[in-house]
């Protein structure tokens, strides 16, 4: 059954195909290939409307990109309350149990630009727009917990030390440069979001084995009028899967959409992707029982401390029909709450609280980007809110005030008991000072626990990140300062980067003192075994006959066939050609056959090779032997590849040098 929020897109949509070309104006026109002249050979004309027109509007057509999160790509779908939370929350959406409410998300890479690639390492946005009966609530998050601030005001310096640097504006989408670590080396209080942002959490497989986590704190406030403190979560149904930094980096020149790609393809072909939502709640007398502050947006709350409890599950459904008008027109906003739904005093968050509606003003050119058929609330919108650039709603009658005789007072505010917002009603004293709390200040304590909670895989990967990134940086002082830095988290990794990036190994030897750790953090510890949607390339020619492919489209794995020509290849359809693709857009392989001449015999090895060093599965079914010393997911059956391909990675493969 289409939702109100696809009913509501409905009306908008234009099918341009089979009609008639006209201007805007809806003037019918007879060509569209010559612009009026005097002569043929003559001055073009200014009275060509028609040429006018397309050229004026094509000179417009550009708008700011976003400051932070340009590069991005979004969905619809639904989400589904799993019951009734009306003990912790009013908000209507999670009232019932198999409620819907209609969806849009949109994910981004943060640093880069409109046109960078998707699999950088970076941070990722999660932002949702819940369509309720209420309002537009949007939960507007991160794929990473922490963040790299403490308070809102420092979030341009933050930027600007991430982005390319405004003399060359070099690198693109990169954190690997001195002004990144520059900013980090002074910032300590960035150390626990750069282990985060070190780890393969900032280098996702795919948006659909992505968390999202909504990083601040905010506040859940229930019909009684009681409040908790709350922090969001999704969870993919997918689990959570990352690149390896090689295929992260070859990816970004074989498909710089991967990402777009995966996410757009899996919802044509059926494969939707789901996320739980969940929430971690911590009562209003509980707010001080912590070792750290609840309100400091660079600490989690340990899972393991504070649970998280499921309400409901996303599922996204349908892709955009137009990238523009939805995808880079949507406007999201933490400020956007329903009942139910409050802020906390999390500085960030607060600072958050001013800048969406600000930037959205420049980016979508004026006051009145609500009405965007893709920002449109589905409930009715009423108030004395008038003009601006672009305004499309035709108030009627002479009253745009309050309070007001002619009508009657109207549009009228109501009360809360009839599903008015009424804000928190928190006690709040103090003096008007610029300070940071002391209890914000322990910035490594839970650095060292997110490094102590990792497998020794990981920890691998953190280390070689740190050596690729500091690595880059230039100046030698920044390097030192890094390495100087990351000794409260852990001195040996500290001493292995510095070795690594050519400085000195750092002079404290002790971390800061804890031994706690998380394993909820630890992408690895219980990592989700499916083959459901993987995608895998099968090499074959003209003689492979016989290929089980549908003991694979059973498990839902999407094949790919790849041989040396495209076209036919004796029973096979061929998708791509050893050039036209590359394994690392593969999550396994199957070699079905192998070629004699040296090129085509040298590209095939090349293919296999790389899949063998980023611990992907290989099934030989052909009679050469493949030449790698472990065996760690090859195999020669198609059963047991199955097998492997949904252990995802083989990380027993101690040679391989992904
Ligand atoms: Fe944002 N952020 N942000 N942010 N943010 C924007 O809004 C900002 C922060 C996040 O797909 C901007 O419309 C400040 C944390 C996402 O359209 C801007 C601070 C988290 C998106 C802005 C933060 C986010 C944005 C740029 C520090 C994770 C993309 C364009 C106080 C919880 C939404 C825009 C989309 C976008 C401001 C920090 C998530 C400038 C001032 C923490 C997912 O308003």
């Amino acid at each position: 059954m289409t939702n109100k929020k696809q009913q509501q897109l409905n009306a908008y949509k234009v099918d341009d195909a089979n009609q008639t070309l006209t201007t805007n104006q809806g003037l019918a026109l007879t060509e569209d290939e010559h612009s009026l002249k005097l002569g043929e050979r003559g001055p073009t004309l200014l009275e060509d409307f028609h040429f006018r027109e397309k050229m004026t509007h094509f000179d417009h057509e550009r708008i700011p990109e976003r400051v932070v999160h340009a590069r991005g790509t979004a969905a619809h779908g639904v989400f589904e309350s799993y019951g009734d939370a009306s003990d912790i929350t009013k908000a209507d959406f999670l009232s019932a149990k198999g409620k819907v409410t209609p969806v849009f998300t949109r994910f981004s890479t943060v640093a880069g630009s409109r046109g960078s690639a998707d699999t950088v390492r970076d941070a990722r946005g999660f932002a949702t727009k819940f369509y309720t009966d209420e309002g537009n609530y949007d939960l507007v998050g991160n794929n990473i917990p922490v963040f790299f601030i403490q308070d809102a005001i420092k979030f341009p310096d933050f930027v600007h030390a991430v982005k390319p640097e405004p003399h060359n504006e070099i690198p693109q989408a990169q954190s690997a440069h001195d002004t990144f670590w520059d900013f980090i080396a002074n910032n300590p209080e960035s150390t626990h979001m750069v282990m985060w942002h070190m780890s393969d959490r900032s280098i996702p497989r795919s948006y659909r084995m992505m968390e999202g986590f909504g990083v601040n704190t905010y506040r859940f406030v229930n019909a009684k009028g009681e409040a908790r403190f709350v922090k969001f979560h999704w969870k993919p149904v997918l689990g959570v899967h990352s690149l390896v930094w090689d295929e992260a980096q070859k990816i970004a020149g074989k498909d710089p959409d991967f990402h777009r790609r995966d996410l757009y393809d899996a919802i044509e072909n059926g494969y939707y992707p789901e996320y739980e939502l969940g929430v971690q709640l911590i009562d209003e007398k509980d707010e001080f029982n912590f070792d750290f502050d609840i309100l400091d947006p660079t600490k989690i709350w340990p899972e393991e401390q504070v649970p998280v409890r499921l309400l409901g599950k996303m599922t996204l459904n349908q892709n955009v029909d137009n990238f523009f008008a939805e995808t880079e027109q949507v406007a999201f906003h933490v400020g956007h709450v329903v009942p139910g739904i409050d802020f906390s005093n999390d500085p960030l968050l607060q600072g958050r609280l001013f800048s969406y509606t600000d930037t959205q003003l420049i980016r979508l050119g004026g006051p009145n980007f609500h009405e965007l058929p893709i920002n449109k609330p589905v409930c009715p919108f009423h108030n004395n809110q008038r003009d601006g650039y672009g305004r499309q709603t035709i108030n009627k009658g002479p009253v745009s005030y309050h309070q007001n005789a002619i009508q009657q007072n109207s549009p009228a505010p109501t009360t809360e008991a009839a599903g008015g917002y009424a804000h928190y009603a928190e006690k709040v004293e103090g003096h008007k000072v610029r300070a940071r709390s002391q209890s914000f200040a322990d910035h490594f304590t839970q650095a060292r626990m997110f490094w102590l909670s990792m497998t020794e895989v990981k920890r691998e990967h953190i280390r070689k990140a740190f050596s690729f990134e500091v690595g880059k940086v230039a100046r030698t002082e920044i390097r030192q300062q890094v390495v100087d830095l990351l000794a409260n988290v852990c001195p040996i990794l500290a001493t292995a980067v510095a070795e690594n990036v050519g400085v000195q190994p750092p002079a404290k030897t002790e971390p800061v003192q804890t031994d706690q750790t998380s394993p909820a953090v630890s992408q690895l510890r219980a990592p989700k075994k499916t083959t459901y949607s993987k995608k895998v390339a099968v090499i074959v020619d003209d003689t492979t006959t016989d290929f089980p492919s549908s003991l694979l489209e059973a498990e839902d794995i999407q094949l790919e066939r790849v041989s040396i020509k495209q076209g036919k290849c004796g029973e096979h359809t061929i998708d791509h050609t050893l050039d036209t693709t590359s394994p690392v857009l593969y999550d396994g392989i199957i070699v079905a056959a192998t070629f004699n001449d040296p090129v085509n015999a040298g590209k095939l090895q090349q293919f296999i090779d790389e899949t063998y060093h980023h611990y992907k599965p290989i099934a030989n079914l052909t009679d050469k032997p493949l030449p790698y010393v472990t065996s760690a997911g090859i195999s020669s059956t198609i059963p047991q590849f199955i097998k492997d391909l949904a252990e995802t990675r083989h990380w027993a493969r101690k040679d391989a040098q992904g």
